[in-house]
């Protein structure tokens, strides 16, 4: 079998997880959650468990993806289970009870451990957390290369959205037109639920596309991504429809284009991502907005959506060379609209690259509502 980069990747991920678990004297580490079982397999089912043991790694999963798991699973050995997952695990690889210490991590639902505990007996259970992730916040240049696709995908579907009639459009509408124009171009899906949150709308950060419709004069912010060989992009515009907007929106949307760059010029690797946050938060602070910027600055992005390093206030994480992060504040004000603008960004040893490209300019409005 020729190792695709990524499936030569999942190799090195087994084995730094292995160097974990010497460090911290774990014998086997079982791993749940889907996304971190791509990460050390490349499957791409939706059924399948890793456990990991010092010197070798076992992927389980049922006859339904034997085939599947053959072609894509290169860094572990492949076993096909049937019945009861821990019944099955407790006699193939803990039938002798000696004393094992298993690392289980903390996002493993409570029913799930007791079963475990139930059925795999004379074990040691040690919780953990965030292994994986913290492992992952630190991309390959396979992993970069996705998400640059998953950037490149999303900004030129908005380019399409942006050139089409947004008049007796409801948000529903644009963000379908959107997420098809994404899968059009090459995505496998949506990264998350298209937000499309205009006029008042735009006060809440997290508005998800309703059955609004998008009125002349409103701000509009589409904050939105897609999903390219599982690696996900996180975009963030508002736009302007019409040129009859409200000054207070006009000038807020100046605040937060420089505070993006106040951040984008702060990130690079070796410092806190809290400085990344303070570098955007204190612009927006001195410009008299700070109570209506109520996020974080940023978050990791890769096989999820939101994965480490946290780039917040209260976020302890050091930026590594590696991470990718979006760098995304906002203003919201009630009852009045809001303006965020978000990017992804590869970490540096000096700075950072831009991984997505859309113009952040402020008079770019949507060009069916009228011209200058
Ligand atoms: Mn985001």
């Amino acid at each position: 079998m020729k190792l695709t980069d990524l499936q030569k990747d999942s190799l090195r991920f087994v084995a730094n997880l292995q160097a974990y678990m010497r460090k911290n004297s774990i014998d086997v580490f079982f791993v749940a959650e889907l996304p971190n079982v791509r990460y050390l397999t490349t499957f791409t089912g939706t059924s399948g468990f890793c456990l990991v043991f010092r010197d070798s790694a076992c992927f389980l999963t049922d006859f339904r993806y034997k085939t599947q798991a053959s072609h894509q699973v290169a860094s572990c050995e492949t076993v096909i289970y049937s019945g009861n997952l821990f019944e099955f695990i407790g006699k193939k690889f803990f039938r002798k009870s000696r004393q094992v210490s298993i690392g289980i991590e903390d996002t493993v639902s409570v029913g799930m451990f007791a079963e475990m505990q139930e059925k795999v007996g004379g074990c040691q259970f040690v919780r953990t957390s965030q292994v994986l992730e913290k492992l992952a916040a630190v991309k390959t240049k396979a992993e970069v290369a996705r998400i640059r696709q998953a950037c490149a995908i999303s900004s030129t579907a908005l380019d399409v959205l942006v050139q089409e009639d947004w008049r007796g459009k409801t948000e529903t509408e644009l963000a379908a037109m959107l997420e098809f124009n994404q899968k059009i171009i090459g995505a496998s899906g949506t990264s998350f639920e298209t937000i499309v949150a205009s006029g008042v709308r735009g006060a809440m950060p997290h508005g998800v596309a309703s059955g609004k419709e998008v009125d002349a004069g409103d701000f509009v912010t589409i904050d939105f991504g897609c999903l390219y060989d599982g690696y996900a992009s996180d975009i963030t515009r508002t736009f302007l429809t019409g040129l009859k907007s409200k000054p207070e929106l006009m000038k807020i949307y100046g605040v937060v284009r420089d505070a993006q760059s106040k951040g984008i010029a702060a990130a690079r690797a070796g410092i806190k991502a809290n400085k990344v946050d303070k570098a955007a938060r204190d612009y927006i602070d001195r410009k008299g907005y700070g109570k209506y910027f109520g996020h974080g600055t940023g978050h990791g992005v890769g096989l999820r959506i939101h994965e480490l390093p946290r780039v917040s206030r209260v976020s302890e994480d050091v930026l590594e060379e590696g991470n990718v992060i979006t760098i995304e504040p906002g203003i919201y004000i009630p009852r009045l609209g809001g303006v965020r603008i978000e990017d992804d960004f590869l970490v540096t040893k000096d700075g950072v690259e831009q991984l997505s490209h859309f113009s952040k300019e402020a008079d770019y409005y949507i060009s069916a509502y009228g011209r200058h």
